[in-house]
């Protein structure tokens, strides 16, 4: 099945009693067994598993070329778990443009545990090579990256890390491409995940996070963290999660058609000094982009040339774009990564420009949101 029909049947079917079309939302905490031992269909307890979370667990493996799909209670709760396949003392090299608060879950929380982290250029496949220790046991990347939408070529990466004496875990942070445009499993990856939270649920009602694997060895270590651990989703989230999913494709052609013409309009904007977007002819990485991706997404940063305190004002004007963190609704979002999203990160190698400004596109009328940035840049 092609990727618009995964999107709307994977791991779904009609209720075989009823006939309905929709998941049920199974709000139950456990189930009654035939015998000890005897669990029906092997439910025994929904922290272990649950019907919904089943079959979104089932969608995300096929939207992603996966075998696996797992589903956590957040982005972060799915990137905590990862880690914890690891053992003190190992390296860990994660991108230098990381959304702030798996950076700050890197460096403020995990460190305390004995884990040890570098924070380099993923961009360049060289950085990497150079930054890989005899204690390397997983590489972490973003791509296209928060916020600076940096894009690493994750085929060239992927043989690098392979080529390692340790054969460390490759995970590809999806969150911002969505397996709609780029399905990192195929390219190298060992394991992918997303929050949830942005464009596939799409519609800003719920948070959620993901890993999705090939490797059952992988999978069966992942599992059993998941019930040890316990961070996982409750039903109704699972649901949200599912139905948004079923508008993917869609959702994520209209982000580009709109951001486009969003790019257009900022690059020939006399307040706009730089606009930064993966598909957009001065992006550096633009070629890798253009291959390993489907599509450049709807996220979009730019810096404004009256620096910060123009940039403040910018955000504080937009009136369809919501001031917000977060992204991939299906609403506009406008925010200061410096003083938001990414704060957490403010003082180290990794500190955003205080003058960019970042875009989630939404999918309203495109007419609309550039009268908006036009208005509000008027304040810049
Ligand atoms: O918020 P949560 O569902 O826990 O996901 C964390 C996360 C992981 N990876 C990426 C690339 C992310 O962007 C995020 C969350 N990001 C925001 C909330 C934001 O506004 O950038």
């Amino acid at each position: 099945m092609k990727f618009e029909t995964l999107a709307i049947h994977a791991g779904q079917e009609p209720d075989p009693n009823n006939g309905a079309v929709m998941t049920p939302v199974y709000f139950t905490s456990t189930y009654m067994q035939d015998g000890v031992g005897k669990p029906r269909q092997g439910y025994e307890y929904s922290r272990t598993m649950n019907p919904t979370r089943k079959a979104l667990q089932e969608c995300l493996a096929a939207l992603e070329g996966g075998s696996y799909g797992l589903a956590f209670s957040s982005g972060l709760a799915a990137t905590d778990t990862i880690l914890r396949l690891l053992n003190s003392d190992d390296h860990v090299l994660a991108g230098n443009d990381v959304y702030g608060g798996t950076f700050r879950l890197f460096d403020k929380i995990l460190r305390r545990f004995n884990l040890d982290f570098t924070f380099a250029d993923t961009t360049d496949p060289e950085s990497v090579a150079e930054a890989l220790t005899p204690s390397t046991r997983l590489v972490w990347l973003e791509t296209p990256t928060n916020p600076y939408l940096r894009i690493t070529d994750i085929c060239a990466v992927a043989e690098i890390v392979h080529a390692h004496a340790n054969k460390p875990l490759l995970v590809v942070d999806n969150t911002f491409a969505t397996p709609y445009l780029q399905r990192p499993l195929e390219l190298g990856a060992d394991i992918v995940v997303h929050s949830m939270t942005k464009y596939l649920g799409g519609h800003s009602d719920v948070v959620g996070g993901a890993a999705i694997v090939k490797d059952k060895e992988l999978a069966d270590k992942l599992y059993f963290l998941q019930n040890a651990v316990g961070a996982v989703p409750g039903p109704m989230d699972c649901f949200l999660v599912l139905r948004g999913i079923k508008t993917l494709p869609l959702r994520m052609e209209r982000h580009f058609e709109n951001a486009t013409a969003v790019v257009e309009f900022l690059a020939g904007h006399p307040k706009v000094k730089k606009v930064i977007y993966p598909f957009h002819a001065s992006h550096p990485q633009q070629r890798i982009a253009t291959r390993q991706m489907k599509n450049g997404g709807g996220m979009i940063s730019f810096i404004v040339t009256g620096g910060k305190e123009a940039a403040l004002r910018v955000v504080e004007a937009t009136k369809i774009f919501a001031l917000a963190e977060s992204l991939g609704g299906v609403e506009s979002l406008i925010e200061l990564p410096a003083a938001m999203t990414h704060l957490s990160v403010s003082g180290s190698p990794l500190e955003v420009n205080p003058a960019l400004i970042r875009l989630s596109v939404g999918i309203e009328n495109k007419d609309d949101l550039i009268e908006d940035l036009k208005q509000a840049l008027e304040q810049a």
